[in-house]
């Protein structure tokens, strides 16, 4: 190639001017060619590579101008982000509801597992399955009083239906357990006359800080104004604890030192409550005393500062139980129902046991709302009870 020739000769001269040896310098001016060639082969790579960029940038905006382009990708990334949110919200009650199922599933295979194993299809109904029957409630914790309750009704249904077969006692047990638990309105924080008060009582450990952690999550997000009292003073770090889900779930904590007088710190958070136009004061308080009369006496003092400073107030008292403790949790709703009066129950841990027939008791025997159910630590983890959804997940196959 006569232009290849010329431009090596070319070369050469430039490089025996800068001083190349002369048998050197047509080895030297092919070296300059190849360098050079890499050079602009990589400069075409990355030209190419650019171009294809933004091609594949202008396909997202079109159609529109270049100036629209911009535009148009930021608003289809909006539209993305918007569907991805609302693909959540639509799942979220399936992984709640899965959550659920998952939290009652000790319950599920200790009573329900055991029940299915009695009422195979083809048994009789008699005396027998009726007191195999009976043993399995109690033992599954719904105790003696409402597993009599139960069974009376049971009875009293297959002779009515003329039941036969033991399979068919599976729905009867369901729609008489359910019929025993006790529906309740959700709390919904709307009080005329200044903020709704929840105070959570219940003994050392039963999760109380954590429900009213998850609870301040749960209508925070609902849009509702909230403000928690650190009303714990007994416990070193109660506080601390409070703060940290307030911190969580975006919400104002109102507290005082440790040893300070919980009755006080029911006061400033009243006030806070007020002064800050709060929808819900959500009040915390000590489970453990020096004595139980102690513990009785202070919770009486601080339901007198709400009821002085909020009218009202407080608009419920909400009691934590433990579903581990099995019976003991229903001796503790009995006594507090008694000295303070309960309005309805958030019974914690059911994830972390087979003595969820706690819950039928609570209602049978109490007549009080199970209102939230614990089913994990996580601020999730607290669900809206209901007596078709609690029965239904308990008896799925
Ligand atoms: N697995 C499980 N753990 C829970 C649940 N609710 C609370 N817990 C745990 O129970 C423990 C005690 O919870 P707290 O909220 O501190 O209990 P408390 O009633 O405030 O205890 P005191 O302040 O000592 O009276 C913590 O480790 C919580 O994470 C639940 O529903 N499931
Ligand atoms: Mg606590």
């Amino acid at each position: 190639m006569v232009w290849f020739d010329q431009l090596l000769k070319y070369l050469a001269t430039l490089l025996q001017s800068a001083g190349v040896p002369d048998d050197k310098l047509s080895i030297a001016a092919l070296a300059v060619v190849y360098v050079a060639a890499i050079i602009i082969a990589l400069v075409l790579v990355l030209v190419l590579l650019k171009i294809a960029a933004k091609g594949g940038k202008k396909d997202l905006a079109e159609p529109g101008s270049v100036e629209d382009a911009g535009f148009e990708a930021e608003a289809e990334a909006e539209a993305e982000a918007e569907a991805e949110a609302e693909a959540e919200a639509e799942a979220e009650p399936v992984n709640l509801l899965a959550r659920f199922h998952a939290g009652v599933s000790r319950t599920r295979s200790a009573l329900v597992g055991r029940v299915d194993s009695l009422l195979r299809a083809g048994r009789k109904i008699d005396d027998d399955l009726f007191e195999e029957l009976e043993e399995i409630l109690i033992t599954a914790d719904l105790g003696l009083v409402t597993t009599r309750t139960l069974m009376e009704a049971l009875e009293k249904r297959s002779k009515a239906e003329g039941l036969s077969d033991a399979a068919q006692l599976r729905s009867s047990l369901m729609a008489e357990m359910s019929g025993l638990l006790v529906d309740a309105d959700p709390i919904t924080p709307d009080s005329a006359e200044g903020p709704f008060v929840l105070m959570v009582i219940g003994v050392n450990g039963v999760g109380k800080t954590t429900t009213i952690g998850k609870l301040a999550r749960r209508f925070a997000q609902q849009g509702h104004k909230v403000v928690l009292g650190a009303g714990d003073t007994f416990r070193a770090a109660a506080a601390e604890q409070l703060v940290t889900w307030g911190e969580r779930a975006g919400v104002d904590v109102i507290r005082h030192a440790e040893g300070a007088d919980p009755a006080a710190v029911a006061f400033d958070a009243a006030r806070a409550a007020i002064a800050r136009k709060a929808d819900l004061l959500i009040l915390d308080t000590a489970g453990r005393l020096h004595t139980k009369v102690n513990l009785m006496e202070e919770l009486k003092k601080v339901r007198r500062v709400l009821e002085r400073e909020i009218p009202g107030a407080p608009h419920q008292t909400l009691l934590v139980v433990d579903a581990t403790t099995g019976q003991n949790a229903l001796t503790q709703a009995r006594q507090f129902d008694e000295m303070i009066g309960v309005d309805g129950i958030a019974l914690t841990k059911l994830d972390g046991t087979a003595k969820g027939g706690i819950v039928v008791a609570i209602a049978c025997e109490l007549g009080l709302p199970v209102r939230y159910v614990g089913v994990g630590e996580g601020a999730e983890d607290l669900q809206e009870f209901s007596p078709q959804k609690f029965v239904d997940a308990l008896f799925e196959n």
